[in-house]
């Protein structure tokens, strides 16, 4: 049984927070300061749960996942809480009792918009669906100090500003220095003969460290009293070191580690689906990977003596190649640390490992320069080059004579390190997102390790959560829903078939297109409210929501829109008026993306301001578009714009949101559509 929700209690709870948190009684407090109230008295609901669920785990011994993600697209917290705690009308009353909206309150918060698009956002939804499923599972990921930038729109163009997330604090966050873990970069390897052990010692020497500190973010599970954790981690000076280095008089080395730590977790790179080559890239991903291994070990470890049988109780899901270098930290401390021989460490390594790929796209595919992988994680190099050994012997004994395949197969090759082929060698899994992207890896794009390989590839199709999709971003339809079918589609999808006997109803239809108007109302007055544009609500709203990317091909959209614009100006007057909305950011770098976008304002401008046209076409380009605006635009679609190049979306799950909203799909025949 949920604990039954007590209004008085609450009330007198975000009085009290207010009070203990800015000296100020209710009715000073700014909106602000109420959210974080209200926020502070959800934690405090939230975490007898999470108290009692990690209590049970550790009880039970299930196998844990660790979802390990440079990025986590969460969006909005508090409101998702209320819902999934099951006492958001509960809540939305006691504020009304303390004469605050909720609406306003829940304005209050900034997206947790530490992720770049699709790859974020399933990684956030997949965290409340294995919360609501009541499986083990820890978030594994980088408290970015800045997210995904702020685009503003200036004559006509995009201009990034960085987002300050964090600046009035996080309020469902929780510090845990406590399991703060050290780690290395750089310096060499000194080799050390053990004569007791009989064997050689690899020590790193001469590197700079930093302290990586966890911050825990509670996963609600919808009605169950389940919570799991999002942990992510910051960088810290390591201060004994430091204090250390001051006596030895190196004082450049003090600093050098003080600005390492501070920059380590300062940006989340705002590229969608492109790599860069960074090296400060490449010192996020070890950063975040070698302290969530050291806490899963440690984990293991406090219950199990054996470290010979860890996969029983962890798996390291790898969301991308990012968090690739997991396969090589796991071999290191085995090795290193646990004292393994290598076919011990492979084998346990290997049976922990799985990878999800999510692109086909060459310029996402990460490739580091040996040089400066090897320069920065000179042991992790080591045993890269030993996998790759290994590897090529392989290949070679599969296919004698053949060093064709042992060039595009090998790790290292060609001065580089080819990430995405460190994470199949090292996975007893490799899924692709869809059914056709799977395919295609098998077929095309990574055809020599499936024929390899065949038993380690499989399939596993993207969805979304319908806790944020549908009951929190679409309170009417799942109010209709409810009344029709019952509740049991809020945590069984599959429930929603039986809306299918409601096909022919015509009441039931009708009370669908009053449903979907009273959305576009919503996003009419967001609309006019935010940007100041005025749009028609009986227009059909064609919307291409999601990043900027030639493959996407916003601009055919925008070409369909100039075709549309000219047969206008002819006098071919459509019969129902349509209302194109775009909303997208560019990569920064991106000048192509950035060009589009130009072209869909200047659009915009042209064609808004014409008055022969505009009773029959607008066009609104939504600014910095993110997980909140989804939540208002979605609801609100008539039609899904959905038309990647055939081939290149490896799934997409914008596509399932406005399906799950009753939208019409105008897609090509790809990715999971
Ligand atoms: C994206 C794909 C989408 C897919 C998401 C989640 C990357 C690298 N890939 O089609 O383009 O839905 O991943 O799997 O961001």
């Amino acid at each position: 049984m949920l604990k039954k929700f007590d209004k008085k209690a609450f009330i007198a709870e975000v009085k009290d927070n207010v009070k203990a948190l800015y000296r100020k009684t209710i009715d000073e407090a700014t909106q602000q300061q109420v959210f974080q109230a209200v926020s502070y008295a959800v934690k405090d609901a939230i975490i007898d749960n999470w108290l009692e669920t990690q209590a049970q785990y550790e009880k039970d011994d299930p196998k844990t996942v660790y979802y390990m993600s440079m990025e986590f697209l969460m969006g909005r917290a508090l409101g998702n809480n209320m819902i999934n705690l099951g006492d958001y009308d509960e809540i939305k009353e006691a504020l009304d009792e303390l004469g605050f909206d909720l609406n306003v309150i829940e304005d209050q918060e900034p997206d947790a918009a530490l992720g770049n698009g699709g790859l974020g956002r399933l990684a956030a939804c997949f965290l409340d669906s294995l919360a609501t499923l009541g499986y083990s599972a820890y978030g594994c990921g980088i408290r970015y100090r800045y997210g995904m930038f702020k685009q503003k729109i200036e004559d006509g163009y995009q201009v990034e500003i960085p987002d300050n997330w964090l600046k009035d604090g996080n309020p469902f966050e929780l510090r845990r220095p406590e399991y703060a873990k050290e780690v290395k970069f750089g310096g060499y390897v000194q080799v050390e003969y053990d004569s007791a052990a009989r064997r050689n010692r690899f020590i790193q020497k001469g590197y700079q460290s930093v302290r990586a500190v966890p911050y825990d973010i509670p996963i609600v599970g919808y009605k169950n009293k389940i919570v799991n954790t999002l942990r992510v981690w910051d960088a810290e000076p390591i201060s004994d070191f430091q204090l250390d280095s001051f006596n030895k008089g190196e004082y450049m080395k003090a600093v050098e580690q003080e600005n390492l730590a501070k920059n380590i977790v300062e940006v989340l790179y705002p590229a969608d689906e492109h790599y860069a080559g960074k090296e400060l890239r490449l010192k996020q991903q070890y950063f975040f990977i070698s302290a969530s291994v050291q806490a899963a070990i440690e984990k293991y470890k406090k219950k199990h003596s054996d470290i010979h049988k860890f996969y029983e109780k962890a798996t390291f899901q790898l969301n991308d190649t990012h968090p690739t270098v997991a396969v090589a930290e796991l071999m290191r401390i085995l090795l290193d640390e646990e004292g393994l021989e290598w076919d011990e460490a492979w084998e346990i390594t290997t049976k922990t490992c799985a990878y999800t790929n999510h692109t086909i796209m060459a310029e996402a595919l990460e490739k580091w320069p040996i040089e400066l992988f090897s320069r920065l994680l000179p042991r992790i190099y080591q045993i890269v080059e030993e996998i790759n050994h290994r590897f090529v012997e392989q290949i070679r004994m599969m296919y004698p004579g053949n060093e064709h395949k042992v060039a595009k197969m090998a790790i290292l090759y060609d001065g580089q390190v080819r990430m995405a082929h460190l994470a199949i060698a090292g996975s007893f899994s490799v899924n692709g997102v869809a059914r056709l992207h799977t395919e295609i890896l098998e077929k095309q794009e990574l055809k020599d390790f499936y024929d390899m390989m065949p038993d380690k590839f499989n399939n596993k199709t993207n969805g979304i959560t319908f806790r944020r999709w549908l009951i929190h971003c679409n309170e009417p339809l799942t109010d209709m829903i409810t009344q029709l079918i019952g509740d049991g589609f809020r945590q069984d999808a599959m429930q929603l078939e039986k809306l299918a006997g409601y096909a022919g109803d015509e009441k039931v239809l009708n009370r669908l297109l009053e449903v979907k108007m009273a959305n576009k109302r919503r996003l009419k007055k967001y609309i006019l409210d935010t940007q100041g544009i005025d749009i028609d609500e009986n227009s059909i709203f064609d919307i291409q929501v999601k990043r900027l990317h030639e493959y996407k091909r916003q601009q055919m959209n925008a070409l369909y829109v100039i075709f549309k614009y000219l047969d206008i100006k002819r006098g071919n007057i459509p019969s129902t008026p349509v209302t194109v909305i775009f909303g997208a950011k560019a990569a920064p770098a991106y000048t192509i993306a950035k060009d589009i976008i130009h072209l869909i304002l200047c659009l915009q401008q042209l064609i808004n301001n014409d008055p022969d046209v505009s009773p029959y076409l607008k066009v609104v380009m939504i600014e910095n578009y993110n997980v909140t605006k989804a939540e208002y635009i979605i609801p609100a679609c008539d039609v899904s714009e959905q038309i990647s190049l055939a081939s290149k979306e490896a799934s997409g799950t914008g596509n399932m949101k406005f399906m799950l909203n009753g939208a019409v799909t105008l897609g090509t025949m790809d990715g999971a559509n």
